[in-house]
């Protein structure tokens, strides 16, 4: 008997071992194995399983329900779409504390006005609150949050409290009240290689809105956003220090302030290895104010436009900048960019082609709905030609990190210095024969008089 009960113990014991180390990760497959994606996560095992769902439409929304589970597509976004067109909430809802090893892959993500709080709508594309997901290749478009809400933020993507993984992504063509692509708040994400383009936010953060946050925002291309009413064309920022590094902003506009940059309530960003062209706004383009601050490294800011003069501002920080063309007396930038000090120069950095707005505007004008103005628009090459000023005229300090690229994949350094923008030029690294015989001091003291 007593052998008996051991012999069982142990058979037990060993039973739920091999249930343990020898459970096999499913592949649930959508509509073969699960009619919906929602039926294929309710079924999924949390850290084991994953939903591979087939091309083809599906109407409904997804809550992943705290699972740390894959959902991805098994052919691409462009062939497996999301639609929650008539369902009036976010598309995909992440509320129960996942982490990044809840993964959404390859999906277009549309049709959403969010959802989850009684008279304010946010997230029309992704909801996320107290989670931190990962969202990759997916393209996130015309998610067009309630007008008849209180309050309404994220058009594409809602953040709060959140350290979400955001990679790969086209955001395009949503509409919100604050952060027509993205809304951040309380947050600290990391924000890496999407297209945030034609977004509109009808008060502020066209792109990107920023509240009581941090985080890092890199090598995206921001271009064609809108914030309608007020201020932020690409990002609007208050009480926030995110880091931008390596992006293209372009062509974003404004009503009010800040057609590229709102820096606003204690903010104190850094700006660096970015390039920021063609942006406009009523008052100046990069607005900074309310006892904020901010640091522009290895940037270009050039051809961008305000349409009426200065308001009161704080002072930006420029060292190896190039500010040029911007539309002069209009903005703090083209008035006092400390051009000839700090490595700062003005000079045309010499775009492989400059972008343009077609003649009628960046982004569609809500106004006009007829006609789509940022169809022709043309956010250009903005990689360097050789023999541009920018080439090597970085920080000759700056170090990237291990692996780190520039917005078109390639090595941050080349040449042993680091150019200025988002594009680094690769080419032949020859000495330059003016420079063979002078010492590091005296090229840095010609380099401080450019
Ligand atoms: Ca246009
Ligand atoms: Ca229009
Ligand atoms: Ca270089």
């Amino acid at each position: 008997m007593r052998h008996d009960t051991l012999f069982m113990r142990t058979a037990t014991l060993v039973a739920t071992l091999t249930a343990v180390d020898f459970a096999i990760a499913e592949t649930l497959h959508v509509p073969a194995d699960h009619t919906t994606i929602q039926s294929c996560i309710d079924a999924a095992v949390s850290g084991q399983d994953e939903c591979v769902v087939a091309p083809g439409t599906y109407n409904e929304t997804i809550d992943f329900l705290g699972k740390a589970i894959t959902l991805r597509s098994s052919d691409g976004p462009e062939a497996t779409i999301i639609d929650a067109t008539g369902l009036n909430d976010s598309v995909i809802t992440f509320k129960s504390g996942e982490g990044l090893d809840s993964v959404v892959e390859g999906f277009t993500i549309t049709g959403g006005t969010g959802g989850h709080h009684p008279n304010t709508h946010h997230g029309g594309g992704i909801y996320i609150s107290h989670a931190s997901p990962t969202i990759i290749d997916n393209i996130i478009t015309k998610n067009h949050l309630g007008e008849d809400t209180e309050g309404y933020n994220g058009g594409g993507i809602y953040l709060n409290h959140s350290n979400a993984l955001i990679t790969n992504n086209t955001i395009e063509k949503n509409v919100a009240l604050g952060g027509g692509g993205i809304w951040m708040s309380f947050s600290a994400p990391t924000i890496e290689d999407n297209l945030i383009l034609h977004n509109i936010a009808d008060d502020s953060g066209g792109g990107i809105g920023i509240s009581y946050s941090t985080g890092l925002i890199s090598r995206n291309l921001i271009a064609g956003n809108r914030a309608g009413m007020l201020d932020g064309g690409a990002i609007g920022m208050g009480v926030s220090s995110p880091r931008l590094i390596s992006n293209a902003i372009i062509g974003n506009t404004s009503g009010i302030f800040g057609g590229a940059l709102l820096i606003a309530a204690a903010s104190a960003p850094t700006i660096e290895g970015c390039t920021i062209v063609g942006n406009m706004s009523d008052y100046n383009f990069i607005s900074i104010f309310q006892d904020s601050s901010a640091n522009f490294a290895n940037s270009i800011i050039v051809f961008n436009s305000s349409r009426k003069e200065i308001v009161s501002i704080d002072r930006p920080e420029f060292a190896h900048c190039d500010g040029h063309g911007n539309n002069v007396g209009q903005c703090f930038v083209c008035s006092a960019f400390p051009a000839g000090s700090g490595g700062n120069i003005s000079n045309d950095p010499l775009f492989v082609r400059n972008p343009s707005d077609g003649g009628d505007g960046w982004g569609d004008d809500p106004a006009t709905t007829d006609v789509d103005e940022g169809a022709n628009d043309d956010f250009g090459d903005l990689r360097l030609q050789l023999g541009s000023p920018c080439i090597d005229a970085g920080d000759p300090d700056f170090e990237p990190l291990p692996g780190e690229t520039d917005l078109g994949g390639r090595a941050r350094v080349s040449c042993g210095r680091v150019d200025m923008g988002a594009y680094e030029r690769v080419q032949n690294c020859r000495p330059r024969t003016d420079a063979v015989n002078r010492t590091p001091q005296s090229r840095h003291l010609e380099s401080t008089s450019d």
